[in-house]
């Protein structure tokens, strides 16, 4: 799959480190050809260069609007060369072809910047460039085409290796990078007419997105806002139908990706899981034999905060979670699909909004999250990262017992979908106090046992379920000072990443108390 190259055309409007390129492809025999400022800049260089026009047999025209769009050009770069039809229409039509192309577009996101007017703008969308490269892209198999100077040392490396031909493996990724470059260009001209046109919001689509909905508002009402799907096909809130109920909004579909992301981490063949969200963070999540349990476990936690919530389940839901669930005021629920009689339960609440997944996120999945920063984009690969993958070590005198082990990881696995600082306290594959959102992890502390106070008060209980509970950090505990907070909370047994300057002092207090204390070696933040 090595193919030779005989002919290259080159149209840079950045010229830098383009002479040596050219010398260097010279000096391998390949012929040149170039369009108006190539070709001048490369003949000037002493180096033999054809001009474009003379192959197409046209003059550039319309102030170099139209100089390689034609077909000697476009039929040269798609020509399958061992397809017989393509090869006698290309020696009919007299098309010789071209094996690399090398293009470089006019310079559009740089004229913006420079704050040059609508005209010169328009003037620096190029036309021809990008066609060339579509069309050398798609046609890889026999053609390299390099977009930037970066590239032009690798395929000398190449020619150099290979008799003066390029490899399959190399045309594939300059493809690649050739479509990137193409759609990059476009979302930089389209976010420019939406500045121009003062559209609120830039066209997401240009980046890729295709539009679902446009939402009546953002988090707030003064905001504006659309949902758009990315490339990326994962099961979840933006794969789900809707059943019933108003249109969601930007908060609805927020708040119920957490519940479905977290709920995801439950394996259904194993156990049947629920998680209610409030405000994008778990105020309740359980396992159980069956969803109903599930849910009336996830509810115990924190009742009050779980009014108006979003429930996400594991598992087909069915009729009897569905006649639990009802039995509050609640916005949605998402499950990966549902039971006809089910569905038939919640129609009677015409407002609830059911949402249907056709599948269960999965929780080890790779794939991006984005956040927007003041004129930027953080974009990372999303934390992937599951309890039964971790190698897990005890690092107090005590270990903890099969029962606080298997509560331990169902803590963690919680702790990773709730906003950092992160306390949570388990009992029996429930959550019993959760504690988010804090900037000091003893406060997160705190809060997660108030609340479970509450709880008990509310379930009429003599001492609240922190009592014998373990409990889950999302981070390492800088200071002991957090952990104690929950050892006087009574918890028993702590899950944390360990890794602080201090887990000496940590690991001391915790051995003092007779706490059994495990390493997970990964930590959960999420702000
Ligand atoms: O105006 S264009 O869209 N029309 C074309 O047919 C065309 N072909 C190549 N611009 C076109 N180009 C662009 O010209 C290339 O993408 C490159 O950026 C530039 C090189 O022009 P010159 O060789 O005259 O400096």
């Amino acid at each position: 799959q090595l193919r030779r190259v005989t002919r290259a055309l080159l149209s840079v409007s950045d010229k830098s480190g383009l002479i040596e390129f050219a010398r260097a492809l010279a000096d391998q025999g390949v012929e040149l050809v170039s369009t108006g400022g190539t070709a001048k800049a490369i003949a000037a260089a002493g180096l033999k260069v054809r001009d474009v026009s003379e192959l197409t047999g046209f003059p550039e025209m319309m102030d170099g609007r139209v100089k390689t769009l034609h077909p000697k050009v476009h039929g040269g770069l798609l020509a399958i060369r061992d397809n017989k039809e393509h090869a006698s229409a290309m020696a009919s039509h007299g098309i010789a072809p071209i094996d690399l192309l090398v293009v470089n577009l006019y310079p559009f996101e740089a004229t913006v910047d420079k704050g040059a007017g609508f005209e010169e703008c328009i003037e620096n969308i190029d036309i021809g460039g990008p066609a060339m490269i579509r069309a050398a892209a798609k046609n890889h198999d026999d053609v390299a085409v390099v977009v930037e100077a970066n590239d032009y040392q690798a395929v000398l490396d190449e020619l150099a290796a290979h008799k003066g031909a390029t490899s399959l493996g190399l045309r594939r990724r300059l493809a690649a990078k050739a479509y990137a470059r193409t759609a990059a260009y476009d979302a930089a001209i389209s976010n420019w007419f939406a500045v121009q046109l003062d559209t609120k919001a830039p066209d997401f689509r240009a980046f890729g997105g295709k539009l679902i909905q446009s939402l009546r508002y953002g988090e707030n009402p003064h905001q504006t806002a659309a949902f758009y799907a990315t490339p990326e096909k994962r099961p979840g809130v933006a794969t789900s139908r809707q059943l019933q109920g108003k249109e969601l909004s930007y908060n609805n579909i927020n708040d119920t990706d957490a519940a479905y992301e977290c709920v995801g981490e439950f394996d259904p063949q194993r156990t049947a899981a629920c998680v209610i969200v409030k405000h994008a963070n778990p105020c309740g999540v359980a396992e159980g034999p069956d969803l109903a349990t599930a849910y009336a476990r996830a509810l115990a936690c924190d009742s009050t905060s779980a009014y108006g919530g979003i429930i996400a389940v594991n598992r087909t839901l069915d009729a009897d979670a569905a006649r639990a669930i009802i039995g509050i005021f609640t916005e949605v629920i998402i499950a990966p699909d549902a039971t006809e009689e089910a569905i038939s339960i919640i129609a009677g609440r015409r407002n609830l909004r059911l949402l249907l997944a056709g599948g269960l996120p999965n929780a080890r999945a790779t794939g991006l999250t984005a956040k927007t920063v003041a004129g930027g984009l953080l974009v990372q690969s999303r934390d992937n990262a599951v309890i039964e993958d971790m190698n897990l070590k005890v690092a107090t005198k005590r270990a903890p017992t099969d029962a606080e082990l298997r509560d331990l990881k169902f803590a963690f696995r919680v702790a990773k979908h709730v906003k950092s600082n992160t306390i949570i306290y388990a009992k029996d594959l429930a959550t019993v106090g959760i504690g988010a959102g804090q900037m000091s992890r003893v406060d997160s502390a705190r809060i997660a046992a108030r609340k479970a106070l509450d709880a008990a008060a509310e379930l009429k209980l003599a001492e609240p379920l922190t009592k014998g509970s373990v409990v889950a950090s999302d981070a390492f505990f800088p200071f002991a000072d957090g952990m104690l907070a929950c050892i006087e909370a009574g918890a028993t047994a702590v899950i944390q990443p360990g890794g602080s300057m201090r887990d000496d002092e940590v690991i001391k207090a915790a051995d003092e108390h007779g706490i059994a204390m495990v390493f997970t070696g990964v930590r959960h933040f999420r702000h």
